[in-house]
């Protein structure tokens, strides 16, 4: 039932991290240019392995962004407001004092958008001594290990996605959760940008061609159902979507640089560091829309 994981790369060597996903990258410095084939290898390590990290990278913000316009067009996120000196890229910052997160849900990036993030690339600059991992669960198994009869329920749904309300959130809304902030992350006004959208509940990867169980926090019910008649469903995939086995995660240290593959996989960042600071450099690239 598991992705083939042990495709022989030619530019770096894949160092599996957890039984569902996930592998350690090596043989790669991203501060360099990186070649074609280089680059045909690490997307075909992110295909595998759908989460991969490179450690001890030194980096500045544009080496950053040189690797992440390598996968397309960068995506801005509508709501929180990027660095001063490179918009393109979210400090995402918790100092001690600071109550919440950000991502301290299960969730999938931007799925509020009509064509969410295909991915995003997580630079650490400053990780707690111990905590501030982020788990990951794998999609694709979500969906592979339902039963007949539930895949062609699922297959029959969609999901009204909310960017405003994250039902994980215990309802907390955008504004109420900046507030919470110590001012570092600031939000800004979305504007025109749809923040609510319609997609598949199964998706299939533009990619591989394995279908997903596209579920995550800015679900807010099933299309064409009210929130009351969708919950105990949505509850039931949420739950199976995020069974120990199909999990995996990232112990970061400084300079570690993690890529995921949004379109099968859910994160979630874990919160249990209150006394100490956590900073990350967070680009997202533009993904396609759903089908
Ligand atoms: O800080 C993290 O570990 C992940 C936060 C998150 O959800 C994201 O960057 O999309
Ligand atoms: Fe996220």
């Amino acid at each position: 039932m598991n992705a083939p994981r042990n495709t022989q790369y030619r530019h770096l060597e894949a160092h599996k991290i957890a039984g569902s996903m996930g592998a350690e990258i090596t043989g790669i410095d991203l501060s360099q240019d990186l070649s074609e084939e280089q680059l045909a290898d690490i997307r075909a390590a992110l295909l595998d392995n759908l989460v991969i990290c490179f450690r001890d990278q030194v980096i500045t913000p544009d080496q950053q962004l040189a690797f992440a316009r390598r996968w397309g067009d960068i995506h801005l996120h509508p709501f929180m407001k990027g660095m001063e000196s490179h918009p393109e890229i979210l400090a995402i910052i918790k100092r001690p004092g600071d109550k919440k997160n950000f991502g301290g849900a299960w969730h999938t990036d931007q799925m509020f958008s009509p064509s969410p993030a295909m991915g995003t690339i997580l630079y650490a600059k400053e990780v707690p001594s111990a905590g501030g991992d982020t788990l990951f669960a794998n999609l694709y198994l979500a969906y592979e290990s339902l039963s007949d009869g539930m895949k062609k329920i699922a297959n029959q749904l969609r999901t009204v996605c909310v960017g405003d309300n994250f039902r994980q959130a215990d309802g907390r809304t955008r504004v109420d959760r900046s507030t919470s902030q110590s001012g570092d992350m600031q939000v800004k006004d979305p504007g025109e940008v749809q923040t609510t959208s319609i997609h598949p509940l199964v998706r299939t990867h533009p990619e591989t061609g394995r279908k997903a169980l596209y579920v995550g926090g800015h679900v807010q019910r099933f299309d064409g159902m009210t929130e009351e008649e969708s919950l105990p469903l949505l509850n039931f995939f949420m739950d199976h979507a995020i069974r120990p086995e199909f999990t995996g995660r990232i112990r970061w240290q400084n300079n570690t640089l993690t890529f995921w593959d949004n379109r099968c996989t859910q994160h979630f960042a874990i919160n249990d560091y209150p006394a100490e600071t956590r900073i990350m450099h967070r680009i997202t690239v533009c993904g396609d829309k759903p089908f």
